[in-house]
């Protein structure tokens, strides 16, 4: 029981360090996905793993709280104050707990919600078929224009009226654009609709000023805590005011989960505390100057980007112009250490599993200090791979080795955090 985990189990030690080099050595463009800091790293690995608390800090259901109730204290303070709002739940276990957590507070089975629907950007759990949250509840949906790629607010207002949802979601997975958080609120008051802000990808631009907040609009926000946030993975619920804080935490605990997980408590206390610095504001501001720079380098060459562009650190680009699907895009890209992920994109014709599009984000490489001339280089290399694979098998080969061995040189100049 004393042993180091290289000693006690070298197989596993092995592959942590094996991902360990993977990430050092890509360049990481899923929109999700970022680098904690070494002190968010710390914070995780600990012995607050060992401890239940089922329960509220001074309200538990097991003793020797004596610590967690200041931890998880601390990071609910934290939390409200870089957020501006009057509650915080940091104890959902992930965003899809989150959100089923709001359903928890306001919704019964078989009631109305209305989310953007997945294909266009929306996320599972805002009513997606396949997901408890259609199953069990009844969802309406909207998307984007065909020919913007941009949500149109009078059709979801329409849609509003017609289906009268008792909760409204907005926010999503693959946005590129700006979220509307006081059309959506006047929506919501309009039909008397709860409104949840999903803003689990763009937390991390709300907090550092580089994207409006919900905050004052949404009755409920949830995020995730580990996307441009910065922080471990995990999540947390806020409402700008008290009214909802009891059915929100009820929702979580007994609604829907046992003990919090506290290693995870206390790195998202310190990824808030990182978040509310100046530093943490430039980051973002550069995040999304990054995701302008790529779009504009795509776009040159000829990409096909949903929307036009980006406000924010997404970008969503629809393949089917370049004669290559969104699955061989990105499995070449990564075996040339530029990872990405496939997606739909609105409109899709294509399934799922082997959609029209992918979708990139610059969280992960702001975080390693890349900057402009990074993006412009990325966007290049992104294109080189992509017109090989569309031309010939072996010409993509050839590139993807090219590629990959560029890649590598310019990650050895941008040292990951916590690596
Ligand atoms: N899986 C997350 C994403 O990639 O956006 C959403 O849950």
């Amino acid at each position: 029981m004393s042993g180091s985990l290289s000693s006690v189990d070298p197989q596993i030690a092995d592959l942590i360090r094996a991902e360990e080099r993977r990430q050092t050595d890509t360049v990481k463009l899923i929109a999700s996905e970022n680098y904690v800091s070494k002190a968010v790293l710390e914070a995780t690995g600990t012995v607050l793993t060992n401890k239940y608390s089922e329960g509220y800090p001074g309200k538990r259901y097991y003793e020797g709280q004596q610590v967690i109730d200041q931890i998880e204290t601390v990071a609910v303070e934290r939390a409200k104050a870089l957020f501006g709002v009057n509650h915080a739940n940091v104890q959902p276990y992930s965003g899809s707990p989150a959100n089923l957590a709001i359903y928890m507070a306001f919704l019964q089975p078989g009631e109305t919600v209305m989310g953007m629907g997945l294909p266009f950007g929306g996320h599972l759990t805002h009513g997606w078929s396949v997901s408890a949250t259609g199953k069990w509840f009844n969802p309406v949906r909207y998307g984007v224009r065909q020919d913007t790629g941009r949500v149109d607010m009078d059709e979801v207002r329409e849609i509003a009226l017609r289906e009268r949802p008792k909760l409204i979601f907005c926010g999503g997975t693959a946005i590129p654009r700006t979220i509307d958080f006081p059309a959506f609120a006047e929506i919501a008051r309009e039909v008397g609709a709860v409104l949840a802000a999903d803003i689990a990808h763009i937390a991390g631009l709300v907090a550092g000023g580089a994207h409006p907040s919900p905050v004052g609009h949404a009755d409920v926000i949830s995020t995730t805590t580990h996307k441009t946030l910065r922080g471990p993975r995990g999540a947390m619920l806020m409402a700008t005011s008290d009214e909802h804080a009891a059915a929100l935490n009820k929702a979580v605990f007994p609604g829907l989960q046992g003990g919090p997980h506290n290693h995870t408590t206390a790195a998202i206390a310190v990824a808030l505390k990182e978040a509310a610095t100046d530093g943490f504001k430039d980051y973002a501001r550069q995040v999304v100057m990054n995701a302008r720079a790529l779009a504009e380098e795509l776009l040159a060459r000829g990409f096909d980007l949903v929307s036009g562009g980006t406000d924010n650190h997404l970008i969503l680009m629809d393949l089917t112009p370049k004669g290559v699907g969104g699955k061989p895009a990105a499995q070449a890209l990564d075996k040339a250490g530029l990872e990405t992920n496939y997606n739909t994109v609105p409109f899709d014709p294509r399934k799922p599993f082997d959609p029209s599009g992918i979708r990139l984000g610059t969280a992960g490489v702001t975080s390693r200090g890349m900057g402009v001339a990074e993006m412009r280089q990325i966007g290049a290399w992104i294109d080189q791979v992509v017109t090989a694979l569309a031309k010939d098998e072996d010409e993509a080969k050839r590139v993807i080795v090219r590629v990959h061995a560029e890649v590598r040189e310019l990650t050895s100049h941008f040292p990951a955090p916590g690596l």
